[in-house]
């Protein structure tokens, strides 16, 4: 697939491992031009490091905590001021304490319930109403989701709750935007060792029913979840919004 020509925002790299950064190598590949959005000014030197490895120039990195309206309206004016507007965003952010993926789902905090909600959920809205203003035309958004917001699996709890806010998201958010060709996805990837899935309880139990039940009787990785990414992000998929796919083996159609 030759994406040159085109410019992603990616936000959600924290180190190697993040999907984010699978999606990147898949995206620099292809000769797509890429903005990075760091958590903050900690992420950027693990970012620099990484950026050798790429084949193309990527230089525009900007700092954006999704929490903050004003972090993420500058983060995309100084996108749209640097670049010659974009042709979409992967967002691959969530978060919830660690407290909160262990345990009764009852025992869910108010706080903890808000946080994970707002990082992990909210965020996709923010996000697409400053990127919409910077985008051109077919523009595509693309989050990142798990079966944990379909089912009732151990350990998730809120964060599933969240995956499922997300999930609806994605679909008011394809049907608002839809009117100005912009196209909103999720890839709902199976489970893949990262900073943030190690918070999960239980993770390396996860990833060995997958190896043994799923069709393809093994883990995906990042840089497959990154292809299929790079699929909604590019105009081979223009016919495709509202929609979740997943990357998982499998595992989803599994009773
Ligand atoms: O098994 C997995 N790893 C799966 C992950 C399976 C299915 C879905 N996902 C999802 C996650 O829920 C998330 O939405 O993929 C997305 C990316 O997650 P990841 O690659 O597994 O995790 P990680 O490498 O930790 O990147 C997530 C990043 C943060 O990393 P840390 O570890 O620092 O929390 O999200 C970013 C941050 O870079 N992030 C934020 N960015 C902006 N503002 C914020 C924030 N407030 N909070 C976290």
């Amino acid at each position: 697939m030759d994406l040159s020509g085109k410019t992603y925002v990616v936000m959600g790299v924290a180190n190697k491992r993040s999907i984010a950064w699978g999606a990147a190598r898949a995206l620099d590949k292809m000769g797509a031009t890429l903005v990075f959005t760091i958590l903050g000014e900690r992420f950027r030197k693990e970012l620099d490091k990484l950026l050798v490895d790429l084949e193309g120039d990527h230089d525009i990195i900007v700092e954006c905590d999704v929490t903050s309206d004003e972090d993420v309206a500058k983060a995309f004016k100084e996108i749209g001021e640097k670049t010659n507007g974009i042709d979409g965003v992967l967002h691959a952010i969530a978060f919830a304490d660690k407290n909160e993926l262990t345990g009764g789902f009852s025992e869910t905090s108010r706080d903890g319930f808000k946080m994970a909600l707002d990082i992990s959920a909210y965020s996709l809205t923010i996000v697409s109403k400053y990127a919409k203003e910077i985008m051109n035309e077919n523009g595509s958004i693309v989050t990142m989701t798990y079966l944990g917001g379909e089912r009732a699996m151990p350990n998730y709890n809120v964060m599933g709750v969240a995956k499922a806010a997300l999930d609806a998201s994605v679909r008011y958010l394809a049907y608002d935007l839809g009117e100005q060709g912009i196209r909103v996805n999720a890839v709902s990837a199976g489970p893949i060792r990262t900073l943030s899935s190690s918070a999960v309880g239980e993770f390396k139990t996860i990833l060995k029913e997958i190896a043994e039940r799923a069709p393809l009787k093994r883990n995906v990785d990042q840089l497959e979840v990154g292809n299929t990414v790079a699929f909604l992000l590019s105009d081979l998929s223009s016919g495709m919004t509202g929609e979740v796919l997943h990357v998982d083996s499998g595992y989803h159609i599994m009773a």
